[in-house]
């Protein structure tokens, strides 16, 4: 080929169909014991397997391979102290007034509220940065489908952590701006999801909720 850009060989390593299929349903039934957990126990994580799963989510596709995510992971009891109490106050004011009747009768089942305790228990919060452009040489590069391109990012992260046996949250304060301010992001970077990351609370417990059955979720044509 004749290009400046250069292509090498892209390989897969072999697997019979049998393999395949297995290795499919084990991986299947590692993601569906996931669960969305707000009971963190104070139980130390090793640094190293933060690293992994952050190393895996940046193996994310993203649009013009920009990888416009960066990862901000806070383990410092007195930045998470602040993130909390930052996060409470816009909860407090989301749950108590700005959230309509329907999205708090929405919720009801999870029995969450303003308080935030995860932030503080869990030993490490993960916040996840989009970065939306880049500014080098004074001019300014747009990046492409970063909503899509972190949010699948962050999906591998997840996967990561279960494959682990860690568990997380995907939390959403909102707004979420604070989180630029404490963690001294530059501003083209804008907070996307946080994550508590850690054990379960020995007394953790979860919502009884079902997914949605394989019908209701695909369709072949
Ligand atoms: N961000 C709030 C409210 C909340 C919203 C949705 I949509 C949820 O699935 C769960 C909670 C909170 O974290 O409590």
């Amino acid at each position: 080929m004749n290009s400046e850009f250069r292509f090498i060989p892209y390989r897969q390593p072999e697997m019979s169909e049998d393999e395949r299929i297995e290795r499919a349903e084990d991986f299947y039934l590692l993601m569906n014991r996931r669960r969305s957990i707000r009971e963190f126990s104070g139980k130390e994580v090793d640094r190293k397997l933060i690293e992994l799963a952050v190393r895996t989510a940046g193996t994310a596709p993203s649009g013009a391979n920009k990888q416009p995510w960066r990862y901000i992971i806070v383990s410092d009891p007195d930045l998470k102290r602040e993130i909390r109490s930052a996060a409470e106050k816009e909860e407090k004011e989301n749950y108590e007034r700005r959230m309509p009747k329907e999205w708090l009768d929405d919720l009801k089942q999870f029995g969450t509220d303003w308080h935030k305790d995860f932030i503080e228990t869990a030993p490490f919060v993960v916040v996840v940065f989009r970065i939306d452009y880049m500014n080098d040489d004074g001019s300014v590069k747009k990046h492409y489908y970063v909503n899509e391109s972190v949010g699948i990012s962050v999906g591998i992260f997840i996967a990561a952590l279960q494959n682990m046996g860690l568990v997380t949250l995907t939390h959403t304060p909102s707004p979420m701006n604070f989180l630029s301010k404490i963690l001294k992001r530059p501003s083209n970077e804008r907070a996307f999801l946080l994550m508590p990351v850690g054990y379960p609370a020995d007394e953790a417990s979860v919502p009884e909720i079902k997914r949605k059955s394989p019908d209701e979720i695909m369709e072949f044509l």
